[in-house]
């Protein structure tokens, strides 16, 4: 497990709670990826299409032995799986995974960029992020602003995350 990823978690549709724990045990389930940390839960205004719920969001940080593409495919499998489809761009979505970082690796395919296009503007990316990852924000030239973010849980530690697939 050499290799170090971060992943933003969100939902905004049904029981947000239960898919965004969902996804962190199917994740940490996976012979080669272990969720090492994982942020508080926030609730936030949506951003880019706002005709739509609330979101939940969340950063977990795993190891993986799994190449950049390999976790591309897991996340996307654990997004269908959670009953993702695909409607309108940037809208409502029972489980959504993005790989944000992979190392410290930049990757730029059809397929997958990393670190993640727009993250550094979405702060329902960053707030959780740094979080579980405080040293990131010296990489990061936006400034952090906190408006339409919210503490909604309280970070609880892994476990209460993986607890429930043993
Ligand atoms: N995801 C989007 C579009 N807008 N807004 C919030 N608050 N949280 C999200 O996770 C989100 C969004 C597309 O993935
Ligand atoms: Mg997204
Ligand atoms: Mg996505």
């Amino acid at each position: 497990m050499k290799h170090t990823a971060y992943i933003a978690l969100g939902s905004n549709i049904g029981p947000r709670e239960e898919f965004l724990k969902k996804a962190v045990a199917l994740l940490h389930q996976h012979p080669s990826v272990a969720v090492t940390d994982i942020s508080s839960i926030y609730e936030t205004d949506p951003v880019g299409y706002t005709d739509q719920d609330a979101f939940l969001n969340m950063a977990a940080e795993v190891k993986t032995s799994l190449t950049p593409f390999e976790l591309l495919d897991l996340t996307q499998h654990i997004e269908n799986e959670l009953g993702r489809t695909r409607d309108i761009r940037w809208g409502p979505r029972t489980a959504d995974l993005d790989i944000l970082l992979y190392n410290r690796e930049n990757i730029e395919t059809e397929q997958l960029t990393v670190p993640h296009p727009r993250m550094h503007e979405r702060m329902f990316v960053l707030v959780p992020l740094l979080e579980i990852y405080p040293d990131y924000e010296g990489s990061c030239d936006h400034a952090i602003n906190r408006e339409g973010v919210r503490i909604w849980k309280q970070r609880s530690g892994v476990d209460e995350f993986v607890r429930s697939e043993n």
